[in-house]
């Protein structure tokens, strides 16, 4: 592999005596999340994945290396300094040859994680493709990444900030299978339902490994996407979440907001609004993945 790619020591004993590992993306950390949420939240998650018997490595970009693994001095860092990169497929080469510093987003981590041959990453949500796409081209480029890493990708599904039916065509395109964790139904981040129905389901850690197994095992290139609902005594509320994601949507479009900084801007947004509520949401939901992520971790290197 290459040095460009660095590895934590622990990562490195980890991935030698075959012990699961679970990949964390940063850009949660530095653009999605305000500080102190973003630092007690990540150890939090560093603390379940532990508690389940895996190693948490957050993906980052610093120094000219994309790291694999983090010391809580970096983590601190990407918490609070401002001007962090935030580092899609896009993002990277410009990221390393620059030596600045950078949070990875789903797209980001990916490669890393890829490369790395760590098979689980937990996140919140990931980019898809945004309302309006057929207008603006806006689709996320987590999509691509999605399509080419072999990693399977625990989130809470898909924002309803995005075309969520666009989203799940797209992903079909790509070949990526989205399984619904214990539901039928694709979870909406905030909230448990969408009114999109899923076609596959699992219901245990087992099952979704039996899938990666077999998918990598046909040499199938690709991601699997486990769709796991927000717990429901932290579900928000969808009236308020909707209305105030039409409001960040409004804003944006008002103040100009495109590219990169739309889904940043657009999270924030929602956070003000609802006064915290969605923020105490976001937090509970990635701590929910991060469990089942380890769970499914354990489960894959069982398999293998
Ligand atoms: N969706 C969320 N929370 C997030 C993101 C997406 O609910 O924090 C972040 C992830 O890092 C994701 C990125 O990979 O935003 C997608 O950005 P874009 O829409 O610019 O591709
Ligand atoms: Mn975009």
């Amino acid at each position: 592999m290459t040095n460009l790619i660095l590895l934590s020591d622990e990562v490195k004993s980890a991935l030698k005596k075959g012990k699961p590992i679970v990949a964390l993306e940063s850009t949660i950390i530095s653009h999605g999340m305000p500080y102190p949420e973003n630092v007690k939240t990540t150890k939090k998650l560093e603390e379940i994945i532990r508690e389940e018997g895996c190693v948490p490595a957050i993906v980052a970009v610093a120094d000219g290396k994309l790291h694999v693994g983090i010391s809580d001095l970096l983590l601190e860092r990407l918490a609070t300094e401002s001007g962090v990169l935030k580092v899609s497929r896009r993002d990277m080469p410009v990221a390393l040859a620059s030596g600045a510093l950078g949070a990875t987003t789903v797209s980001g981590t990916l490669i890393a994680a890829h490369r790395a041959g760590v098979r689980v990453f937990v996140t919140g949500g990931i980019g898809g493709v945004h309302r309006g796409a057929d207008k603006t081209f806006d689709i996320s480029a987590d999509l691509e990444e999605l399509a080419v890493s072999n990693v399977a990708v625990v989130s809470a599904g898909v924002k309803a900030i995005l075309d969520l039916p666009k989203t799940l065509e797209v992903l079909e395109t790509k070949g990526v299978p989205v399984v619904g964790y214990q539901t039928d139904e694709l979870p909406a981040f905030y909230t448990r339902k969408s009114g999109l129905k899923l076609t596959s389901r699992a219901d245990s850690p087992n099952e979704i490994a039996s899938m990666m197994k077999a998918k990598w095992g046909c040499e199938i290139d690709g991601s699997i996407l486990v769709a796991n609902p927000i717990p429901k005594e932290f579900e928000a509320d969808s009236k308020m979440i909707n209305a105030s994601i039409d409001e960040a949507l409004a804003m944006a479009d008002k103040k100009g907001v495109s590219g990169k900084n739309i889904t940043p801007f657009i999270l924030a947004h929602i956070s003000k609004v609802t006064g915290g509520k969605s923020l105490a949401a976001n937090v509970a939901l990635v701590e929910n993945n991060a469990r089942v992520g380890a769970q499914l971790a354990k489960a894959y290197s069982l398999l293998t």
